[in-house]
């Protein structure tokens, strides 16, 4: 059996439950062939110049973690630059919001570069090499231009969008080519896949072989959708342990004589915060009758305080929550908590089951595996609706969620409405379903499907 290495921008213990289902999944395999996990280490270190590394390695368990430092230039130009304020805007539709300096392009190549001169010298002939996500879309072709012959596998976690939008990007040519030097590239839905070979068709004269692979001046590589899933015998674990059992409990308490309704998400404008609570004061201006008995809870997590665009939506939905609660609520009823706050892991299942309607409504999303999480905690004699965006790669898979475009206000209210009102038997039937399809293509499976698929592709 290969040796499996997975190269992410960041890395997580993965002994630690914190950790989370993604990579709790990856540990697993990288712990049964005691394998290699490298990333930057998340230090930003003032006394190293652009480009050098400080590598790093330690073990958990049968897995090393190898790592390397930034320094302060190439953390703003390649994590919060060219990642953060020009990738991931641009793949999420917003070409608004990209800043396309060009430094930051400089630094995400000189990034790139350095992961692969620091992660060649660990490498073993016969490795399978994983890369995940847009920070590292060119690393496979500088381990190429190092000699690496190895099988080198991509996923990519966030949606891919139309070609046209992706040829806004400055340059995109050189970046898009990239994508042959890897032997594998894993896409989260059959909308990116077709995305991605409209791009690569269209703008670079690449040529479709068979429904998987695509031909360029620049080599073969194969495409596929694998939509992630979550580890659910962990979440359901997590569910059925004190803490979660404990947030139920309090919540079902608490909201004794009112529906819950409930958002999770990292403070992300992909996410569709603002535009999920216009859509609850909508609710409250047509259906009236959801007055003291309807309450949203919003917990967003802080993310990436330091990109601009983030504060503004900080400051955005501060303003809009502050004025549903002052022209609604009253001595006995605030209709909207707003948590500005990273929950703990062990409290998200209590907290979905406890909630009538989960609202997940990006405006574009990879996956999102939040929609995937609360309708695995649900009581199956009583599950919660849930009610999630067409525009997340989750819509593919979940048929039987209430869709929801969230860029209508009226249209999103409409369906909020029914989701609280829908009867027993068909929230039982709904959930049955969703369920059942989340626990076949759970992460191990997707994890499966990509290793299975990369270690037959033909390698470089
Ligand atoms: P994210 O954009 O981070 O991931 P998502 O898939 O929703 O989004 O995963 C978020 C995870 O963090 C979930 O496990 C959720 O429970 C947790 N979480 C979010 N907000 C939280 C909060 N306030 N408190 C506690 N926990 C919170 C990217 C892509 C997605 C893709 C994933 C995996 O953007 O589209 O689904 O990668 O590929």
């Amino acid at each position: 059996m290969s040796r499996l290495v997975v190269v992410s921008n960041r890395l997580a213990d993965p002994r630690k439950p914190a950790a989370g289902g993604l990579a709790v999944a990856l540990g697993e395999a990288l712990a049964r062939t005691g394998g290699l996990w490298f990333g930057w280490s998340g230090a930003v270190d003032g006394s190293i110049s652009p480009g050098a590394g400080r590598l790093k390695t330690r073990t958990a368990g049968k897995v090393t973690l190898a790592t390397v430092d930034l320094c302060v230039e190439d953390h703003a130009a390649y994590y919060l630059g060219y990642s953060n304020s020009v990738l991931w805007p641009v793949f999420h539709y917003r070409l608004d919001l990209a800043d396309f300096n060009p430094a930051y392009l400089a630094g995400y190549r000189r990034v790139n570069q350095m992961f692969a001169r620091e992660l060649q010298p660990l490498l073993r002939e016969d490795d399978v090499i994983w890369v995940h996500d847009y920070h590292l879309i060119p690393l496979a072709a500088e381990l190429r231009a190092l000699g690496c012959k190895q099988r080198i596998g991509f996923f990519m976690h966030i949606p891919v969008p139309p070609p046209l939008i992706l040829a806004a990007l400055p340059q995109h040519q050189g970046l898009m080519r990239s994508f042959f030097a890897y032997d594998l590239v894993g896409l989260q839905s059959r909308a990116d896949v077709a995305h991605f070979t409209h791009y690569m068709v269209n703008e670079i004269d690449a040529k479709e072989l068979d429904g998987q692979r695509l031909q360029a001046s620049d080599g073969i590589t194969r495409i596929a959708a694998f939509p992630i899933g979550i580890d659910v015998e962990e979440f359901q674990a997590l569910a059925s342990a004190p803490e979660a059992i404990q947030t139920y409990e309090a919540l079902c308490t608490e909201y004794s004589r009112r529906q819950l309704l409930l958002g999770i998400d990292r403070l992300d404008y992909s996410k569709g915060i603002p535009q999920r609570v216009r859509a609850f004061r909508h609710l409250l201006e047509q259906y009236p009758e959801n007055h003291h008995k309807a309450t949203l809870m919003l917990i967003a997590s802080p993310s990436r305080d330091d990109v601009q665009a983030y504060a503004h939506l900080r400051h955005e939905l501060e303003g809009l929550c502050g004025a549903v609660n002052g022209d609604f609520g009253d001595l006995e009823w605030m209709p909207l908590r707003y948590i500005h706050r990273t929950v703990a892991r062990k409290r998200v299942p209590g907290l979905c089951r406890a909630a009538r309607v989960g609202l997940v409504t990006p405006l574009r999303d990879g996956m999102n595996l939040v929609a995937k999480e609360f309708v695995v905690a649900q009581d199956p004699e009583d599950p919660g609706v849930l009610v999630l965006s067409r525009f997340a790669g989750a819509a593919e898979q979940l048929e039987e969620a209430l869709l929801v475009n969230p860029y209508d206000t009226q249209g999103m209210a409409d369906i909020v409405q029914a989701a609280l009102h829908m009867p027993l038997p068909e929230r039982q039937s709904r959930h049955q379903k969703l369920l059942e399809r989340i626990c076949r293509h759970d992460v191990h499976w997707w994890r499966r499907s990509f290793l299975g698929e990369l270690e037959t592709a033909n390698s470089h």
